[in-house]
């Protein structure tokens, strides 16, 4: 990555990303997940290092960032897209969109939104990503049709995944 003398990134939805990993951590610390034992009794397990606790997604616009400077022509569409995106985000994940920054330190200007399971004990971060939840679904699908396929056809999945990826 090629960065020309750093510029803070601006906050511009929600807290910034040092209190999003503060809460990150909390909700990870009080997490977990249930598994049943032989005997039937169930245990609760704090939860893994590997686990996938929290969502990150990035937009990035087509334009060159001293483009869209301030007073440019192409200002006022920059930040009517931000607009749009912030918009969607916070449709599409409601509460749990905890920060949205905009970095102008590189080629192209772009945002990257926080998303964390907040109200999901077992702090699943794949089951926020809607990628994951139509993969699921079309597995699902499969398995009731029969059809016991783990590798469906996922090329919207693909699509999807490119715009939200989980960390
Ligand atoms: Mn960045």
């Amino acid at each position: 990555m090629h960065v020309d003398g750093p510029k803070p990134p601006n906050l511009i939805y929600g807290m910034p990303p040092q209190r999003v990993r503060k809460k990150h951590d909390e909700l990870v610390a009080a997490g977990y997940v249930e598994a049943t034992l032989k005997d039937g009794t169930i245990a609760r397990r704090g939860i893994r290092k590997d686990r996938h606790t929290l969502l990150t997604a990035v937009a990035s616009y087509p334009l060159l960032t001293e483009q869209i400077a301030d007073g440019s022509a192409d200002r006022l569409e920059y930040e009517r897209w931000i607009e749009l995106n912030i918009r969607w985000l916070k449709e599409m994940f409601g509460d749990r969109l905890l920060s949205v920054v905009e970095h102008v330190d590189e080629k192209h200007p772009h945002i990257h939104a926080f998303i964390l399971p907040l109200g999901d004990a077992s702090c699943s971060a794949r089951h926020l990503n809607p990628a994951w939840q139509v993969k699921e679904e079309a597995e699902a699908l499969a398995r009731e049709s029969g059809k016991c396929k783990t590798r469906s056809n996922n090329g919207p999945q693909k699509r999807l995944l490119s715009a939200v990826v989980a960390e």
